[in-house]
């Protein structure tokens, strides 16, 4: 079912009958000759087999909302809508290396805690109201925020508001899977986690440009935990007073880890970016399949002789290392996540800006 890279040879290629007499000599021995498979794996240049894909959110509310009769949130554990690539259909993977997904949650639900070894972000996409909480510290969320459980913290999520509450979930689920080093646990009690701390503790601490000193904070994961769309709007706005554009990215800023200066998560590289009215991004590529979220405005993403045209809350994702161009139809604010960071760390990230 699964795609390999390392997929049987093509057609066109005659292998000699001593040669395969040979490989069939050797198979029950767990052996097989790299020379027969050599340029799949070790390809001139990244040959990405996602597929470019925008999801209408207009389109997808309908399913959540049937969704949410057809089961509840406790019983769901998570009520959650894979964004599944359309290259790879039941893997649960929206690029090869991230999990996607839209969770809904209504008002009185619950989500109950558990905690695994995944990391995961939450970008807010419709309503007000819900919580989640991390390790018994709670915050709100509303549209635009971008929230963080670091890996093996106790979360849960919490519907106090009065409508649907829908978030994009980002995982590196499967990065996990490819090391096996999955853990996960779920809770005794399937009721929401007492609150232990108080909100805005985590924010004021460490989310102030001040840190506490002789502090003890240990993880990987940014301390603060959510990154309000209000302050991250603000410092867009700031910004494009200057009228600075990058002619590849418009107005482009990470989101961080005050802690470190490193992106906020060290799988999940997360970014937002402003795009003025009528402005068009020069081509690009770079070597993380990026899935976009629009928050604000609309426009058109062109990429592999694709024209996918976005509004508020629709999900794009680009593959790796194929070319596009974002325009700006109106003034747009676009969310973005990769594992850019992984591949930087590793040596790996390579990006190309072609000068139109
Ligand atoms: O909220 O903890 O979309 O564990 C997938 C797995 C969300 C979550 C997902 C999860 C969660």
């Amino acid at each position: 079912m699964t795609k390999t890279l390392a997929a049987a040879p093509p057609a066109s290629h005659n292998i000699s009958p001593a040669r395969r007499d040979f490989y069939r000599e050797i198979a029950p021995q767990n052996l097989a000759p790299l020379w027969e498979v050599l340029h799949q794996l070790v390809t001139a240049e990244p040959q990405s087999i996602i597929k470019p894909h925008c999801w209408k959110y207009a389109d997808i509310r309908p399913h959540l909302m049937k969704a949410c009769a057809l089961i509840t949130a406790k019983e769901a554990e998570r009520r959650v809508l894979v964004l599944e690539n359309p290259a790879l259909p039941g893997e649960s993977k929206i690029t090869r290396s991230l999990f996607a997904g839209l969770q809904i949650i209504l008002p009185g639900e619950i989500a109950p805690p558990h905690r695994h070894t995944q990391t995961a972000l939450r970008f807010v996409v419709e309503g007000r109201g819900a919580y989640t909480g991390v390790d018994g510290e709670r915050t709100e969320m509303h549209p635009g925020d971008f929230v963080i459980t670091p890996s093996w913290t106790w979360h849960d999520h919490g519907n106090n508001g009065n409508g649907p509450m829908v978030w994009l979930d980002v995982l590196d689920i499967h990065m996990l899977k490819l090391f096996e080093a999955s853990f996960r646990e779920g809770s005794d009690s399937d009721e929401a986690r007492p609150e232990e701390r108080p909100r805005g503790d985590s924010m004021a601490r460490y989310g102030s440009n001040l840190l506490p000193v002789d502090g003890s904070y240990s993880r990987p994961t940014s301390p603060v935990f959510n990154y309000p769309y209000d302050r991250t709007r603000e410092a867009l706005e700031a910004m494009r007073r200057r009228e600075e554009w990058n002619p590849w990215h418009g107005l482009k800023l990470k989101y961080i880890n005050p802690m470190n200066g490193d992106y906020a998560i060290p799988t999940i590289a997360t970014f937002i970016q402003l795009l003025p009215k009528g402005f068009r991004t020069q081509p690009y590529r770079s070597t993380d399949s990026t899935i976009y979220v629009c928050v604000e405005g609309s426009g058109t993403t062109m990429v592999g002789g694709k024209t996918m045209a976005w509004g508020p809350r629709d999900i794009v994702v680009v593959p790796s290392w194929e070319r596009f161009v974002h325009h700006a139809s109106e003034d747009a604010v676009l969310f973005s996540a990769s594992d850019r960071g992984v591949q930087e760390k590793l040596g790996f990230w390579r990006e190309e800006k072609v000068n139109g």
